[in-house]
């Protein structure tokens, strides 16, 4: 249910592992690209392989749920505007399949969700067919992949598989295993909730720590990049990259699964998400800054090449974007219109014109290194330029 970054390319490797599925999306064009053979979301290989399994028969797409033995919840859990997690999809996904199940029936979530969703889903579908408790199979089970790489990581990562039960995380298990290489490792639906919130929410804390570093040293005058390779030669020392800010849908969303519900205690994970959120503030402040400066004793407006907008380096995706912020917060905050904007990993973009990343370099007076693309990195160092730089390209 939900053939989206994560659905449809599980949809695809189990089918390839010669499980029959029927991949379910509420979008229509989504339906019929697959079915067409029509990858609507970019990763790479994956292609071929949608291609394969559908022409065999192995994957039919369809915008209702059709009667399975196994029911998978792939579907996005957002939050709300006060950062409150919303579970409805999850839930109107439930909903469509709770019809269809019936004894010996596995079922599992694999979207991020709050502590105790799995639970709420229980009640839901025990309340609505009460004949099948303790009948059917419930299960947590979080991914892991990372964009770009799903999938050999979606085959070779270890899994943790959380059941209400013993008996539904067996079933579960035996699930996965017809596809999965990586451990997967056995605990109850809570802990494997809790487990992906944490995976996320650590990596967030440390990006702030590393970013936290970055204003400190900025201050007082000390390299951060050569602090933090210093530092990093102890040797159970490892101290993530500052950057501009922490994007995407993954890392800046899932602790606020946890600091919504456990407010007392989620401090420093609160306070991470709040230092992360602030250093693209700080960024938008040092370019805007830099500019007046440059006016100040120029004598005219500089031209800015703004280097990059994708979330992370060398990929094409400007979702939650800190980058792309920090963009939109220069231009509305100046009026200036000698700004380039650089992405080399799309053509074009409905708000921004983009520029040709060396010509912008070529041209400008201020370069501000936003996304730590591959490309950034050829361009020579020109201390004729006022370059600012957020994310390590120079590390000067
Ligand atoms: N970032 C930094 N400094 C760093 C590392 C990352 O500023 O040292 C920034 C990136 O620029 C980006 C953000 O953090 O804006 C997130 O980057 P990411 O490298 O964490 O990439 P995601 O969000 O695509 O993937 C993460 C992964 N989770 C972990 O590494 C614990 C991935 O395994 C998850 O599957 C994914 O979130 C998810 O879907 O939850």
């Amino acid at each position: 249910m939900g053939l989206g970054y994560i659905g449809l390319p599980t949809a695809i490797i189990a089918a390839k592992h010669g499980v029959d599925v029927i991949g379910v999306d509420i979008n229509p064009k989504v339906v019929e690209m697959t079915n067409d053979g029509k990858l609507h979301i970019i990763e790479p290989g994956m292609e071929e392989m949608l291609q394969e399994v559908v022409k065999n028969g192995s994957l039919k797409a369809s915008v209702t749920p059709e009667i399975s033995d196994a029911y998978f919840i792939v579907v996005p859990t957002p939050f709300k505007g006060n950062h409150e997690p919303d579970i409805s999809y999850v839930e109107a996904a439930t909903r469509a399949v709770l019809p269809l199940l019936k004894e010996g029936d596995l079922y599992v979530i694999e979207s991020t969700s709050p502590i105790g969703t799995t639970d709420k889903m229980k009640e839901l579908i025990f309340a609505e067919r009460p004949e099948l408790n303790g009948k059917i199979y419930i299960a947590y089970c979080p991914e892991r992949v990372l964009p770009g790489n799903v999938i050999f990581e979606l085959v070779n990562n270890d899994r943790v598989i959380g059941g209400i039960d013993e008996a539904s995380t067996e079933k579960a298990v035996q699930f996965y295993s017809q596809f999965v290489t990586g451990a997967l490792h056995r605990t109850n639906c809570k802990t494997a909730e809790m487990c992906k919130l944490t995976e996320n929410s650590s990596r967030d804390v440390q990006i702030a720590f590393a970013n936290e570093l970055s204003l400190i040293c900025d201050k007082a005058g000390i390299n951060v990049w050569e602090l933090i390779n210093l530092a990093n030669k102890h040797p159970r020392v490892n101290i993530l990259q500052p950057g501009c800010g922490v994007g995407g849908h993954c890392i800046a969303v899932d602790p606020y699964f946890i600091t919504a519900d456990y407010p007392a205690e989620a401090k420093m994970i609160a306070m991470a998400r709040d230092i992360n959120n602030y250093k693209s503030l700080w960024c938008a402040e040092k370019v805007k800054n830099e500019m007046l400066k440059f006016e100040f004793e120029k004598g005219r407006k500089p031209c800015v090449a703004m280097m990059g907008l994708a979330f992370k380096p060398n990929i094409d995706d400007l979702r939650e974007s800190p980058s792309k912020q920090i963009v939109m917060n220069v231009m509305h905050g100046v009026n200036n219109n000698d700004i380039l904007v650089v992405e080399p990993n799309i053509d074009t973009h409905s708000v921004f014109k983009l520029a040709d990343y060396k010509e912008a370099y070529e041209q400008a007076d201020i370069v501000v290194m936003l996304t730590a693309h591959d490309q950034f990195k050829s361009l020579p160092y020109d201390d004729s330029k006022i370059i600012l730089d957020f994310c390590g390209i120079y590390k000067k």
